[in-house]
């Protein structure tokens, strides 16, 4: 076999990558062109002449850019890195890649969002794709997952029910990259299986701060199996090291205008300043003998293994570190499929899986143009490709000799399908029996009970932001007798849920008592119990001429010391000066600047620079609304004054004195009359670390019960 490093993939696609730079201009012939710029003419003013070769190559060539876009996760963004297993995981699987710890597997990841074009703003309400290739030893793996547990539908035949429900309507093509609307709260009214999923697409899972910030879920119940030919049930996940953290409603709206890029930028962003993101892959073990032993059927994609009762185990660690030379031969072209296995991974009867199992390649054909889009750089696996498979559109491989067939003899045989001791994919030797039937099992047939079990496990503001979704969502759906319909139908997964739905679209209550009687929780699902940390947040201080140059220094070194990112921000790019005649350089005026694009906000003191903010509507609207998401907001001596003409005012309980002491209130750090900010910056940081701080969201704004 071949000797692989995490660099044997960026090795093989250096072949294929042109750099243009000391190079003459040619035609795609290869003949150097004179003149780019003018059609060749009979003569100055007169018509442009056929035989102009070059011409005619320009034109066709960018008339046939555009490819297909993906039916669905038509927005993606990529990246590369490295898989590393923590300790061999021979007893569950024979997977090659997860058995030695010193090697490196090379992979490529693409997030995305599903509903939206490819043209579409990257933070809308909506699930997130987190596709992995492990180009491994033994060929290619995909873990083609979402950053949901769970799916929508029971069974592959109703995918494109679903997507057509939820995609712009058909007559006006509108709304671009929204559930809200209609045709799909129409269909889910009528399709109750997607009760839970909703669940979580009405929750802050589905507007992620970051990809970064995003766990990975493979959604389907595949196969370990090891070499003695023992399997398991399992499902596959991965973990962020920086914890699962979003946005809220209001900034994703904003942000989606302001710079519609936002999560690719942050990904890019990232790898590009050495911030390189990194997931733990967990698995869910279930013996085969324990198949029945759950309230829920453990092949139903509407269901999630809780962690409370299956464990998490932890077997390796992802590291993306490298950004694509060129999206579109690597992002765009790439083409994932979870039925791209190796031997130790298998499959199960879950219907959805199943029906996954034929789509993804069905569509890559149409949208790649042909079948051999395995042949395209970053589709190749790094081991040899031996296959009797022949021509086809755009064919790359020049096979030797005549013969394309086994058995032969004209060529010794060659080549020989390997024996399972040779690395020989053999299936799981399931045994089936049944009669043909379209029809669903009983044990998939509880719509609710996990959709309550995910409303228990909830904090109280997790539960404020998925009712202020739905009031969003069903508020844009115009037909009344859906959005009843609708309150009626969560009524059966709570009646608080479904009272405060109904309070906030202008339709009845629930008249029936609601519940499912579930009273369990999961709290490994609630993101009020995830990792926190300020490492690679963004913070804003906001200053102008005048501002203490010691302040903003002391911050800036603590804040580079635990991996926070930091920009100035004043009304004019450029130099301000500081009190003491030094001077720093703005990165980004009001104009490019918004709260939206950073976690936390800090003043800085010094006189003029404060009264010249105090004029800066800008400044002033800067600090409101970073306060109104629940952001940290840090204010230094003089920068004080700018925090008690804001509306932070009305939720501080704690006055801003003048002690020389830190005050720390609802992530809101201030000190009056002090020149060493080091307990009030590592106070700044822990708040940060909160991520944000729901606890200004009033009492009466909570959902408790
Ligand atoms: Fe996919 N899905 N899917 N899906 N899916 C595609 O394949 C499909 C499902 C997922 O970055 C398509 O090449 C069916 C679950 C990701 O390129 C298509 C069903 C999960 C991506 C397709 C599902 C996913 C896709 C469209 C139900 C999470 C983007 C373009 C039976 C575990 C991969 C393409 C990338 C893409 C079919 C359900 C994840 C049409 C039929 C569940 C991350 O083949």
């Amino acid at each position: 076999m071949s000797e692989m490093n995490d660099q044997s993939k960026l090795d093989q696609l250096e072949k294929f990558k042109v750099d243009h730079s000391n190079s003459k201009l040619t035609t795609a012939q290869g003949l150097r062109v004179s003149q780019t710029d003018d059609s060749l003419k009979a003569g100055q003013r007169g018509p442009t002449l056929m035989e102009d070769f070059h011409f005619r190559e320009k034109l066709t060539h960018f008339d046939n850019e555009r490819i297909p876009e993906r039916v669905v996760h038509a927005r993606g963004f990529g990246a590369h890195g490295y898989f590393q297993v923590y300790e061999p995981m021979g007893e569950f699987t024979k997977a090659g890649f997860l058995q030695n710890p010193s090697v490196k597997t090379p992979v490529f990841v693409r997030f995305s969002t599903v509903v939206g074009s490819k043209g579409s703003a990257d933070t809308v309400r909506d699930v997130r794709g987190f596709a992995t290739k492990f180009y491994t030893e033994e060929g290619n793996y995909d873990l083609v997952a979402n950053n949901m547990p769970i799916f929508f539908i029971h069974d592959g035949i109703k995918f494109p029910d679903v997507v057509h429900a939820i995609k712009p309507e058909q007559h006006n093509e509108i709304p671009q990259a929204s559930a809200a609307h209609d045709t799909f709260w129409d269909f889910m009214v009528n399709t109750p299986e997607l009760t839970h999923m909703i669940m979580w697409l009405m929750s802050d899972r589905a507007i992620p701060r970051s990809f970064r910030m995003m766990e990975g879920f493979g959604v389907n119940t595949f196969r370990f199996v090891n070499a003695q030919g023992k399997a398991r049930f399992v499902k596959l996940h991965w973990k962020p090291k920086l914890g699962v953290h979003s946005l809220v409603w209001d900034e994703a709206q904003k942000i989606a205008g302001k710079d519609p890029d936002y999560n690719r930028r942050d990904l890019w962003d990232a790898i590009n300043v050495g911030d390189f993101p990194e997931f733990e892959l967990g698995v869910q073990m279930i013996e085969e003998e324990q198949e029945f032993d759950f309230d829920f059927d453990i092949l139903d994609a509407t269901k999630f293994w809780p962690e409370e009762q299956v464990p998490v185990k932890l077997m390796g660690k992802m590291v993306l570190n490298r950004n694509v030379d060129n999206h579109f031969a690597e992002t765009e072209q790439v083409a994932f499929h979870p039925g791209n296995v190796v031997p130790g991974i298998d499959f199960t009867n879950d219907p959805l899986l199943q029906g996954r199992l034929f789509s993804y390649i069905d569509t890559q054909l149409m949208r790649l143009g042909g079948p051999n889009f395995h042949e395209i750089p970053i589709n190749r696996p790094i081991t040899a490709v031996r296959t009797n498979m022949r021509e086809g559109m755009h064919r790359m491989t020049v096979d030797k000799g005549r013969v394309s067939y086994s058995p032969n003899s004209l060529r010794g045989g060659d080549p020989q399908p390997a024996t399972e001791a040779e690395g020989g994919y053999v299936h799981y030797m399931e045994k089936v029996d049944g009669r043909k039937i379209r029809q669903r099992s009983d044990s998939f047939m509880d719509f609710f009970g996990q959709a309550t079990l995910f409303w228990n496990s909830m904090s109280p503001p997790e539960r404020r932001h998925i009712i202020d979704a739905f009031h969003f969502e069903l508020g844009n759906v115009l037909d009344m007798t859906t959005r009843q319909r609708l309150v009626d139908l969560f009524n059966n997964v709570d009646g608080e849920l479904a009272r405060e739905i109904a309070l906030g679209i202008g339709v009845n209550p629930p008249h029936e008592p609601g519940g499912t009687g579930v009273t369990a929780s999961s709290p490994a699902i609630s993101q009020a119990n995830t990792i926190k940390t300020p490492a690679t947040r963004k913070v804003a201080i906001i200053a102008d001429n005048g501002f203490n140059y010691f302040e903003i220094q002391q911050m800036i070194d603590r804040m580079k010391q635990a991996g926070v990112h930091i920009e100035l921000i004043s009304k004019y790019q450029g130099p301000i000066h500081a009190a003491c005649g030094r001077q720093m350089q703005v990165n980004r005026n009001y104009q490019t600047a918004s709260s939206v694009f950073f976690d936390a906000v800090y003043i800085p003191g010094g006189r003029a620079s404060v009264d010249t903010l105090l004029t800066h509507g800008d400044a002033m609207h800067f600090v409101n609304e970073a306060f109104k998401h629940a952001k940290s907001v840090a204010a230094s001596n003089e920068g004080v004054d700018l925090f008690e003409q804001s509306e932070i005012l009305g939720v501080r309980l704690a006055p801003f004195d003048s002690s020389g002491q830190v005050i720390y209130e609802k992530g809101v750090v201030t000190i009056r009359n002090a020149t060493d900010l080091g307990a009030f910056a590592d106070e700044f940081l822990g708040a940060i670390a909160e991520h944000r701080h729901w606890i200004r969201l009033a009492e009466k704004d909570m959902v408790t019960a």
